[in-house]
């Protein structure tokens, strides 16, 4: 059997949060290692996703270009997946030429055979950036929720999904301004011209997880509509059509290629230029998607179309386990929000594969599930230091201190075989959660391994019989080294550097393969060191991340930022006369409360204003203060004084804040 195991490809334009991790990454470098382990043919296939539109805002945000923006993710995003042990055989990006080749030859197919149309659409269009604004280019009130703040293609509130023209008060999102309608030509992937192949297809699996299975049904139900897969804009994969310049290919269409690229990246680099085609090209391959649920149509629907669209016969998804969310501490994460636990930083603070067994034991498999940092610490300290961390320890010491570090193999008691059939027992079951993706199952089996090892190392009493029936003692010590070392076998798809080191210190072979927990154990050991393989996480440490994470969250929660004014011209602004002022006298304007009653020197001549101000200055702390005034501002009269101008001021919760400035600029210096 050949498997072609893929990982969603991450948009290079963030880091990588544990969510991320949790959902499509590390169940899916599990499964890969056990598979691999079993030695049978795999390649785990992965790369950045660069197109779309929240890169280029990126970019124009930051007066930079796509590419660079995607230079950087990508390696930010490499680095963190090496950090914590997520292994692709190839890690490509969809920015590149292969990439943007093989894309344009799969749009040619699906148009060439009819299932690809040009329609004369209406998109938004900004008169002041004189460009469309596709998807994420332009924001407004949501049609359905009336939630503001959502997006053209979708509203992240109520999860929407509409034509940008129903947008309420739409608004162009590098300008701010409204954008009118226009009419430009896309083309559409008539999917419905796929539905009786898809639904042949899905009938035959009955063993996909259920919410996959079923959204897809659903859709098909409900009959498949044409989907605009085209956009005007400049960054992304050329629509190859000669009236269609300008415009490139939706980043969700080219997006899924990216896994086919990548494969033939990975063949020209390993030298074999053809051997791509043996995973893709072959309808026995097994192909497995580990995607978050938000993919689920992407992979379930349209990429399969995509590739029943094709001249050359690729093989279709054999499964698309879809996970659910993870949360942080009971709230969605946010990136934009600072509420994420990031991968890079994570691996700083703490050992990296506590995050592996962490995120494996919580896995969101089959409901949300929560990341916290104290159950984070409980799951550390109870169960890798406190059960399996305990058992290698005492067993370990134990045969150092008394058996001069060798344990012989001798034959075993009734009780001891029970312990052995468990461990067995147990392998089975590890096989078994490990091939149908259940992380989260291996794990809790394992551990309840090591309880048991726990239980019989207790009763046993090695520390007393040695002294009358060494024998005794030994067959415990054996019996344990002998579970020991199927734990390591067991745990390496989850913990792989850690299990390595145990290995070492058992002193058995360093490469492991699955077929090693079926042979029977006939040698002895010879334990090389004693060392802790856990240690423990501190209260403190987890009161540092917690703090962390609120104080950087907390601004952005918190803070109620008055909305934005609308722009403004060059020239409106010019026409302000801002000036620098020293005030020469200050005093309370009688009967008020807030207003100070100022004389100022503006170097040409000296003027008398009013400033509600009072409340945070006293009038002698700010007498000859150089001040930045609005000097052109029409007067007023204020209680009977007539004001020239305004003092500018900074306001938040705290508080009026004058403006001061920063070196020391004479009276009548222009401001601008
Ligand atoms: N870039 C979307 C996401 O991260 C995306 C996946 C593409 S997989 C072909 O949600
Ligand atoms: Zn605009």
């Amino acid at each position: 059997m050949r498997y072609l195991v893929t990982s969603a490809l991450p948009y290079a334009n963030g880091r990588l949060h544990v969510g991320h991790v949790a959902g499509a990454y590390l169940p899916a470098d599990i499964y890969v290692r056990y598979l691999k382990m079993k030695t049978e043919d795999v390649i785990y296939i992965c790369g950045t996703d660069e197109h779309g539109t929240p890169i280029s805002i990126s970019a124009d945000k930051e007066n930079t270009t796509p590419a660079s923006i995607v230079q950087r993710y990508h390696k930010s995003i490499k680095a963190a997946f090496d950090k914590i042990g997520i292994e692709f055989d190839n890690f490509s990006g969809t920015a590149r030429e292969g990439h943007y080749r093989i894309s344009q030859e799969f749009f040619t197919n699906l148009y060439d055979k009819g299932h690809i149309v040009p329609k004369d659409t209406t998109q938004l269009y900004c008169e002041h950036d004189q460009r469309f604004l596709p998807d994420r280019y332009v924001e407004g009130i949501c049609p359905r929720c009336k939630q503001e703040g959502a997006r053209g293609d979708q509203c992240d509130a109520c999860g929407a999904t509409y034509d940008a023209t129903t947008l309420i008060e739409p608004k162009c999102k590098i300008c701010g301004t409204t954008p009118v309608i226009r009419s430009t030509r896309h083309w559409f992937l008539k999917l419905d011209d796929f539905t009786g192949k898809l639904t042949e297809w899905i009938s035959s699996k009955t063993y996909w997880k259920e919410n996959v299975r079923n959204f897809m049904l659903n859709l098909l139900e409900q009959g498949l509509v044409e989907r605009s897969i085209t956009r005007d804009l400049s960054w992304g994969v050329p629509v190859p059509l000669p009236e269609a310049e300008g415009k490139v290919l939706y980043v969700w269409f080219d997006a899924p290629i990216g896994y086919i690229s990548s494969t033939i990246e990975w063949a020209e680099k390993i030298g074999q230029p053809d051997r791509w085609k043996d995973y893709w090209l072959d309808p026995n391959t097994q192909m497995i998607h580990f995607i978050g649920k938000d993919n689920i149509v992407f992979h379930s629907i349209i990429w399969p179309a995509m590739l029943m669209g094709q001249d050359k016969k690729y093989c279709l998804p054999h499964d698309i386990p879809a996970n659910e969310f993870l949360n942080l501490e009971g709230q969605k994460v946010s990136s934009s929000k600072d509420w994420a636990v990031w991968v890079d930083e994570f691996a700083e603070t703490f050992p990296a594969e506590y995050l592996r067994y962490y995120l494996a034991v919580n896995a969101p498999e089959t409901k949300d599930m929560d990341f916290s940092f104290r159950d984070f610490q409980a799951r550390i300290n109870n169960e890798l230091n406190n059960v399996l961390g305990n058992l290698i320890n005492r067993v370990l010491s134990f045969a150092a201190k008394n058996f001069a570090s060798r344990v012989e193999a001798c034959p075993l008691s009734e009780e001891s075989k029970a312990l052995v059939e468990e461990v067995m027992r147990t392998a089975h079951e590890c096989e078994e959660s490990y091939s149908q993706f259940g992380v989260k199952a291996s794990c809790k089996k394992i551990m309840d391994l090591a309880r048991s090892g726990n239980r019989y190392f207790d009763e046993r009493k090695p520390w007393t019989a040695f002294k009358t029936d060494p024998l005794h003692a030994q067959e415990t010590l054996f019996t344990c080294l002998c579970l020991i070392s199927k734990i390591s076998v067991l745990f390496s798809p989850v913990l792989p550097k850690t299990m390595a080191e145990l290995r070492a210190l058992l002193g058995v072979e360093s490469k492991v393969t699955w077929n090693e927990v079926h042979n029977v154990i006939d040698q002895a050991f010879v334990i090389n060191e004693v060392k802790p393989i856990f240690r423990k996480i501190l209260d403190e440490e987890i009161d540092q991340e917690l703090e962390r994470l609120q104080t950087k969250a907390a601004p952005a929660k918190a803070k109620n930022y008055k909305a934005l004014k609308e722009l403004i011209s060059y020239d409106e602004f010019s026409r302000m006369d801002i000036r620098i002022a020293r005030i020469l006298s200050a005093q309370k304007v009688p009967k008020t409360d807030k207003l100070l009653h100022l004389v100022i020197d503006l170097g040409f001549e000296e003027r008398e204003l009013v400033a509600g101000i009072a409340e945070h200055y006293a009038p002698e702390a700010i007498v000859g203060k150089k001040v930045v005034v609005l000097a052109n501002l029409e007067p007023r009269k204020i209680r009977g004084i007539v004001s020239q101008g305004m003092i500018l001021a900074a306001e938040d919760e705290n508080g009026l804040s004058i403006l001061l400035p920063e070196k020391d600029s004479g009276p009548g210096s222009t401001v601008q």
